[in-house]
């Protein structure tokens, strides 16, 4: 595996490159184009001038989170052409700048939710954390501007803006859009980038839906074990492949994600590792990355990429805000540097001990 963090760019990042840098065993940096829209055609000199930056840092530009699916190609509408054609065409400049990884998800409207960016643990410490219960009682347009009203004046990534203004739009689309036509639309987009993907050797690996149920009624296709088996199932392409996200399945405590991952093994390009905390039905808070902080045994699930031979990169998800640190909520440098060193520290024991 290769370790490596998440990094906005410059005007977006309050972490710099040059501390992510002395991170101990961090060679990586995973990155996107944050100023651009989903649809958008990258531009050249933009995906050079980033990778310069990264490089001159001394640390690599280990994969793009996200390269965004424009909502014509997720539901299928006759625009979608036009806007595949356009992720062609970033897949292609990524492949001659050497890069050779893209997450991505496929989820309708809404990247991810919750319901509390600054919730306070007894430690002191703060930590994003969602409740159903409040999602039952309020509408989309009222959680938007709650999760933008948290943001500490940070543009979140999937919460773009400018298309969130569009919210009443944006799920008019979705209208008549089912789970079995949304992986029908995913298996069209995939069919239609993997030779691409195969020219210039490009894993796509799609992120889970977070959470892994249902919210506000839209369809959800990432979610479980039998789902994931079955989209991978849908291209038979070692580059369709998927991103293994323990803070998203591991928010439905049904889901054994050791055996997830031994399940795919071969078709795992990227691992985002973090734990969380359940406290009831559709209750749930990030935690510390350290097992005996949360609800998942991240030892069972080092082990288990271990075991499968992953190779890619991995990253610590998301961090609490600890020691004052004012950041992007869940990005801040302290709490994901000690889940760095704590991973390591797993890993290192792993293979110790296997040999
Ligand atoms: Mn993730």
């Amino acid at each position: 595996m290769q370790m490596t963090m998440r990094w906005f760019g410059p005007g977006y990042d309050s972490v710099t490159l040059e501390q992510i840098r002395q991170i101990p065993g961090v060679t990586g940096v995973i990155t996107t184009l944050y100023g651009t829209l989903p649809g958008e055609v990258w531009e050249k000199d933009a995906i050079l001038g980033i990778k310069k930056e990264i490089e001159d840092a001394g640390l690599s530009l280990a994969g793009i989170e996200s390269v965004n699916i424009h909502d014509a190609i997720k539901t299928g509408a006759p625009e979608r052409e036009q806007y595949i054609d356009n992720y062609i065409a970033t897949l292609e400049r990524l492949g001659e700048a050497d890069i050779h990884l893209v997450c991505y998800n496929f989820m309708p409207v809404f990247d991810w939710t919750r319901t509390d960016l600054a919730k306070k643990r007894a430690d002191g410490s703060t930590t994003m954390a969602y409740d159903q219960k409040i999602i039952d009682t309020i509408d989309p347009d009222a959680m938007t501007n709650s999760i933008n009203a948290q943001s500490r004046g940070y543009v979140l990534a999937g919460w773009e803006p400018e298309r969130l203004g569009r919210l009443k739009e944006l799920f008019a689309m979705y209208k008549g859009i089912d789970g079995e036509k949304l992986l029908g639309n995913l298996k069209y987009f995939i069919e239609r980038i993997m030779p691409v993907c195969d020219k210039y050797n490009i894993n796509m690996a799609i992120h889970p839906d977070d959470p892994a149920w249902s919210v506000f009624d839209l369809p959800r296709i990432v979610t479980d074990k039998e789902k994931l088996l079955r989209l991978v199932g849908l291209v038979d392409n070692v580059h369709h492949g998927v991103t293994l996200c323990t803070g998203s399945l591991g928010t439905n405590p049904n889901n054994d994600i050791p055996g997830i991952i031994r399940a795919l093994k071969g078709r795992i390009h990227f691992a985002h590792i973090r734990n969380l905390r359940h406290n009831g039905p559709g209750d749930f808070e990030e935690s510390a990355h350290l097992s005996s902080d949360g609800s998942l045994d991240i030892f069972a699930i080092v082990k288990a990429l271990y075991d499968i031979g992953f190779d890619g990169p991995i990253r610590p998800d998301h961090g609490r805000a600890i020691w004052g640190e004012v950041s992007m909520p869940g990005y801040g440098l302290y709490d994901r540097a000690l889940g760095v060193t704590y991973l390591n520290g797993l890993w290192e024991a792993i293979d110790k001990l296997s040999r």
